[in-house]
């Protein structure tokens, strides 16, 4: 299938979805936000890809909603649909993916783009990059998860204090924050992010997705609830061949070959 606002590649298990709208600063219009979400899905269902990156071309991750097209649509789609067809359908894409996502936030992220980074599962930040809740400088509040996601990583106060003042957060505040797990020369993002997608990629993919599902459910439980869910899933995680596989290169003291099953 072919895109024309993203750049889609898989390698070696790891797919790498590229926002590709530079000179808007890879604003997202609703033919993104559909060829996005479509490569998510196809993420899911690809047993070749274990692993996915997502970054931005140019000098921006992206600045969220395509400002032009979200004037020329008018009244013809109301906030509220527009946001329950598009992007909800994006985040819950992400968040559901039992791969990992590697954000490599190469640029700024703005608006709805914060609540699309902080949907990937960890995140390298180029050392230029930064993140704004652009939302209050046009009158809106925070979408796309970011009212979900947010405080939950770095505590209301903050959270609420970047939603009112729209200030640009840098990288080395967002990792002291938790935003971003590390922040590395901009020069050297591309290398580092595919690399860890790399070793990802190599790894106990199946664990690694079980592992995601159990913590995205644990948040919606008590500790009763999440102790079950996690023995439910080590069941399956027990059962799988990387389980046989790591053990035993364990005991044979080599390498395990994982394969994700
Ligand atoms: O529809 C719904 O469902 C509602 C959902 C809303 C979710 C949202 O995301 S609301 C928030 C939307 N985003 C913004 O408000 C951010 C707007 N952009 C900016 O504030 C600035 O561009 C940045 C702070 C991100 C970067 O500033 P700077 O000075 O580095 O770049 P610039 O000169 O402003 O932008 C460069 C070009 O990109 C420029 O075009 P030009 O003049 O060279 O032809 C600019 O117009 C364009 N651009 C940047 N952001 C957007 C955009 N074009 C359309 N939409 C944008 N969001």
């Amino acid at each position: 299938m072919s895109y024309e606002t993203i750049l889609f590649d898989v390698q070696n298990g790891v797919a790498t979805v590229t926002l590709n709208r530079p000179t808007k600063l890879n604003a997202f219009n609703d033919q993104m936000i559909a060829e996005v979400t479509a490569v998510f899905k196809q993420s899911s269902r690809d047993k070749e890809i274990r692993c996915v990156v997502l970054t931005g071309n140019g000098r921006a991750f992206s600045s969220g909603q395509d400002l032009g097209a979200f004037t020329e649509r008018g009244d013809t789609v109301s906030i509220g649909e527009h946001l329950r067809h598009g992007y909800h359908k994006l985040i819950k894409q992400m968040m559901t993916l039992e791969k990992p996502i590697i954000g490599a936030i190469n640029g700024i992220a703005a608006g709805a783009a914060v609540g699309i980074a902080l949907a990937t599962d960890v995140r390298i930040a180029a050392d230029s990059a930064s993140f704004m809740l652009a939302f209050s400088k046009i009158g809106l509040i925070p979408d796309s998860g970011v009212n979900w996601l947010l405080p939950r990583l770095i505590g209301q106060a903050r959270a609420y204090e970047m939603a009112i003042t729209a200030d640009q957060i840098p990288a080395d505040k967002a990792l002291a924050w938790g935003m971003v797990n590390r922040v590395v020369p901009a020069g050297q993002l591309g290398e580092i992010a595919a690399a860890w997608a790399g070793s990802l990629a190599a790894g106990p993919t199946l664990a690694f997705g079980l592992t995601k599902r159990a913590m995205n459910q644990a948040w919606e439980t008590d500790l009763a609830g999440a102790l079950a869910y996690e023995a439910h899933l080590q069941e399956i995680a027990g059962r799988s061949h990387d389980n046989q596989e790591g053990v035993a290169a364990f005991l044979e003291k080599r390498t395990a070959q994982f394969k994700g099953e």
